[in-house]
């Protein structure tokens, strides 16, 4: 590459916080610089994000992004709220840790929502259940998750240490690893544990039991050992983004769905449903069942907001749908 002044220099760096129109990128020998960012981008979704590699030029005091290096995987969520934009969360992420505080009995529900956005990443997912040490039920609550998402699971307490080594090695030879999960669950405090030190700031949840949204930013920090770890703050109203997300988090329900009699079968009143059958036999739990129903309604809602064309179909089946989920809560007594 060449350089047309002497004061120029060009460097691979990677972003470890991003700022509206800046980011701070950290260079090979740890140093951190503000630089701005002066790539081109048509969807937000290329713009530099936190795991992002990019190409740096310098010149004197002027530090600037020109190119985003391809990335393996991204982390990924549609903004909530009703737009169907989607949102980088982070990008890079070998290994995405869904983090649930053991201080609250956790909805499986919202583990499986988080699963969903960790798969469609393309990154490697892991549950792990903190603050064990508050809880006395973390090897069924761990069973429960294993045996009814399909998720691998760590128990750990960043109180006690318990766990710990187990999590970071998930950030083993130069792997990235990023902590995602409600407000208050506890991943600041996993980070810290992690890293051996107060690198980000926690702070207790509030009496309602709400988190507080302690962290406000994404934030990657180097480990010592070659690996990185993305802290993220508390995700609220965790939209689906991907349908590869839904099958791979409903993979069972999905295979039984194709074999079904027929090819666009509801799974409500239609003879012949697999996914009926397997509900009837006991093999798949109702509540199973109803989320991934809730799941796939989500999904189609997000992207029937991109798509005019299947809106009026899809309104036609969400009645239709509604209609005879009563009729069959009705003849199941519920
Ligand atoms: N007993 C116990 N408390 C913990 C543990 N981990 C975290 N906590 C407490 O849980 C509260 C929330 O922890 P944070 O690490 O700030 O949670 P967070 O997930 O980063 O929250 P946000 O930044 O708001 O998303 C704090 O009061 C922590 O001290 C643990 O292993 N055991
Ligand atoms: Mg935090
Ligand atoms: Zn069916």
């Amino acid at each position: 590459m060449s350089t047309s002044s002497e004061t120029t220099t060009a460097w691979t760096g990677r972003v470890v916080r991003g700022d509206r129109g800046s980011v701070r990128v950290v260079d090979g020998d740890g140093g951190v610089t503000t630089a701005r960012v002066a790539v081109a981008v048509s969807d937000p979704l290329d713009a530099p994000c936190v795991g992002d590699w990019v190409s740096v030029v310098q010149t004197g005091d002027d530090v600037a992004v020109v190119a985003v290096l391809p990335r393996r995987t991204l982390l990924e969520r549609a903004e909530p709220g009703g737009s169907s934009r989607h949102q980088p969360l982070a990008a890079n992420v070998d290994v995405v840790a869904v983090v649930v505080g053991l201080d609250q009995m956790p909805s499986l529900e919202k583990v499986e929502r988080l699963l969903v956005v960790a798969w469609s990443s393309g990154a490697a997912v892991h549950v792990v259940l903190t603050k064990a040490d508050l809880a006395s039920d973390a090897a069924d609550v761990a069973d429960d998750i294993t045996g009814q998402l399909g998720a691998a699971v760590i128990v750990c307490s960043a109180t006690t240490g318990e766990g710990i080594p187990e999590v970071a090695a998930l950030a083993a030879d130069g792997a990235t690893l990023a902590l995602v999960g409600s407000s208050g669950a506890g991943k600041s405090s996993l980070m810290n544990a992690i890293v051996g030190d107060e690198v980000v700031a926690t702070s207790a949840i509030r009496s309602d039991g709400r988190g507080r949204h302690t962290t406000v930013r994404r934030e990657l920090v180097a480990l010592p050992g070659g690996g990185w770890i993305i802290d993220t703050p508390g995700l609220r109203g965790v939209g689906v983004t991907a349908s590869d997300g839904l099958a791979s988090a409903f993979a069972d329900v999905e295979s039984l769905a194709r074999s079904c009699r027929f090819a666009d079968c509801t799974h409500e009143v239609e003879p012949g449903c697999a996914v009926r059958a397997a509900l009837d036999s006991g093999s798949l739990t109702l509540r199973r069942y109803e989320s991934w129903r809730t799941l796939q309604r989500e999904a189609l809602w997000l992207e029937r907001r991109t798509d005019s064309r299947l809106a009026a179909e899809q309104n036609r089946q969400v009645r239709r749908t509604t209609r005879e989920q009563r009729r069959f809560r009705r003849a199941r007594g519920h």
